[in-house]
């Protein structure tokens, strides 16, 4: 539990940082903070995580890309919509990545390694990727577990993109590329409606995500994707058009879950005696013309079609 590695590093006298887990903004600044401080000890977290107890009772030596924790000494922050809360702020609503802010905070802004990975951040969190290199990470980190994440900040805060040529980090990047690639396929079989409702019977290893978004892109203006997570559990994430009518809020809350009216999504937990009414619960909100499922239509008693997908076995 990362409580208890926060609470360790705490008894031992250890700095600790709380760093964003969603991307690589958030990894960089916590690979820059393990730079400056190799003995420290990096807890990540998403922002809704800052809420929670265990998060709000220690006092934060560094805080990167994320909105108070409660305590803290050090915050490195671009979000407007973050109040500034820490001892020595380093905020700047304007600032391409938070990683620029971390790197000023701590005192690396000369270093060639930690330049490396604050340029990586503002290409990411800028949607603007010209090295090669970034792309790589981006795609290694998108499809990382929480344990992979740790052991991506600690070779990047020692050889930085360096880390990308070989060993562990090369072998995320390969598989973040191959799952993308997969992702692409899938967006490529689907149509691009105006809406689409979309059921994944199976985990595919990809992140629906990206999925929407990828839709997006293409033209579709409101995307739900329904996933089978297990027997009885459901997670449904919904992407709207920013300027559209659509609002993936509304669906998502009468689903269970909540978000923006852009991005939502929900987990949805069936009841025991009807373990499919999730997919019939959202096809009454959304009066969809049909579903596509990617997969197999068994059983689904709605106007359905079939994508061909090859399973690739579990990820996001
Ligand atoms: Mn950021």
């Amino acid at each position: 539990m990362i409580a208890l590695r926060a609470l360790l590093a705490k008894l031992r006298g250890r700095p600790i940082a709380l760093c964003d887990v969603g991307d690589v903004d958030g990894l960089a600044s916590a690979a820059l903070f393990k730079k400056r401080h190799p003995e420290g000890v990096v807890i990540l977290v998403g922002p809704s995580d800052v809420k929670k107890w265990w998060v709000r009772a220690f006092t934060w030596d560094f805080v990167a890309d994320l909105p108070c924790p409660g305590k803290a000494k050090v915050r490195a922050d671009h979000h407007v919509t973050n109040k500034p809360c820490a001892e020595a702020e380093y905020y700047d609503p304007n600032a391409p990545a938070a990683a620029v802010l971390a790197a000023k905070a701590l005192g690396l802004e000369n270093d060639a390694v930690a330049k490396e990975l604050v340029e990586a951040a503002v290409q990411t969190d800028t949607a603007n990727i010209t090295d090669q290199r970034v792309r790589l990470l981006d795609l290694a980190v998108r499809y990382a577990g929480r344990g992979e994440k740790y052991a991506i900040v600690d070779l990047l805060a020692v050889r930085g993109l360096a880390a990308l040529e070989e060993g562990p980090l090369k072998k995320l990047a390969e598989r973040g590329i191959e799952r993308h690639n997969f992702l692409l396929k899938i967006a490529e079989l689907l149509p691009l409606e105006e809406s689409l409702f979309i059921y994944s019977p199976v985990r595919l290893g990809i992140s629906y995500r990206m999925l929407t978004i990828e839709l997006e892109k293409r033209g579709v203006q409101f995307v739900n994707i329904l996933v089978r997570r297990g027997y009885r559990t459901y997670r449904l994430y919904c992407g709207a058009h920013k300027e559209g009518r659509y609002n993936c809020a509304e669906i998502a809350s009468k689903m269970g879950g909540g978000g923006h009216k852009f991005a939502a999504g929900a987990v949805i937990k069936a009841p025991i005696y009807n373990v499919t009414k999730p997919i019939y619960a959202l096809a009454e909100l959304l009066k969809p013309n049909v579903v596509y499922v990617l997969g197999k239509c068994d059983n689904i008693k709605l106007p359905c079609r079939e994508v061909p997908v090859m399973s690739r076995g579990s990820g996001d």
